[in-house]
């Protein structure tokens, strides 16, 4: 349910349950777990990149594996399936691509979201579907969602459950990027290369620093860059970057 391939430093995660246009199942979670803890510890892996596979991003929780759900089995659900996925994904050492390729619903959409850089075809849209079926946005979209796009747009999205287009998302502030459908997988992979080959640390430092602003005073914040700041200078990345610039030639950078 899951495909997996490390290429030139990038790591492709590929959610693949097409036929139910990528919808979770406890395999396919648990997977996903594996798959990123694996990119977390594996030197090589210097971006990751997520997508899925055929024509949508992920549907969300298979709905026909969780008719005669309760509450003491969604508990289980969150803490072992859906809030570890969104975790990873934020404490991720390394920049994640959101390669939004068509559909992405309920925690799919809110899976997407969590994503560093997240870029989807002009034919995806997204949706807040859990209203729609009597539920509660979940893995992370209640608190990242008002962030990206404000208060008053994110509660009529998590109400309503609309289909946002993906252009439409891109001017709320839900994504970076839209590219035409025929050059998305291209274009997407362009953006991985790229970050591939950047200071990861420094990304580190960014992503984490981002991180502990949604909850940060301005006075902590300014601490926190200080403390980054440090960190930044003492690695190889820096002091290659500086000696590059001063050199007029192009940097290399290791990672490290
Ligand atoms: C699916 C699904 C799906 C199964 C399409 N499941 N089959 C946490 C805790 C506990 C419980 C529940 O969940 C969660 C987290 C969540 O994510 S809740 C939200 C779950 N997701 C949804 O409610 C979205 C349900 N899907 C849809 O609304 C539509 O399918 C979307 C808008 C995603 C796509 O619409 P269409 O492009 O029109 O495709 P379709 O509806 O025709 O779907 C194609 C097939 O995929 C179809 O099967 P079939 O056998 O008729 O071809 C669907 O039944 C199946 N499918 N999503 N989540």
């Amino acid at each position: 349910s899951i495909l997996f391939e490390v290429k030139d430093q990038i790591a492709f995660i590929t959610l693949n349950r097409p036929e139910k246009l990528n919808a979770f199942n406890r395999e396919m979670a648990l997977l996903f777990q594996q798959k990123l803890d694996e990119c977390q510890h594996d030197k090589n892996v210097r971006c990751v990149y997520i997508t899925g596979a055929g024509k949508s991003f992920c549907a969300g929780q298979d709905l026909s594996e969780v008719v005669e759900t309760d509450g003491q089995e969604v508990n289980k659900m969150l803490r072992e399936q859906y809030n570890p996925i969104v975790w990873k994904i934020r404490m991720m050492e390394k920049p994640v691509v959101g390669a939004i390729n068509g559909v992405a619903a309920g925690a799919g959409a809110n899976m997407a979201l969590a994503c560093d850089v997240v870029v989807a075809t002009k034919s995806s849209y997204f949706t807040q579907a859990f209203s729609k079926i009597g539920l509660v946005p979940d893995s992370g979209g209640t608190f990242i969602l008002p962030r990206f796009i404000g208060w008053q747009r994110a509660s009529a999205l998590m109400m309503l459950a609309d289909k946002i287009p993906a252009e439409e998302a891109e001017k709320m502030g839900m994504l970076y990027k839209t590219f035409p459908d025929e050059i998305f997988v291209e274009e997407s992979i362009k953006i991985a290369e790229k970050l591939s080959h950047m200071p990861t640390r420094s990304l580190a430092l960014i992503k984490h620093a981002l991180n502990f602003s949604v909850s940060n005073t301005f006075e902590q914040q300014l601490k926190i860059e200080d403390v980054f700041q440090q960190k930044a200078v003492e690695t190889h990345d820096y002091k290659e970057g500086v000696k590059a610039f001063l050199e007029k030639r192009v940097p290399e950078y290791t990672g490290e």
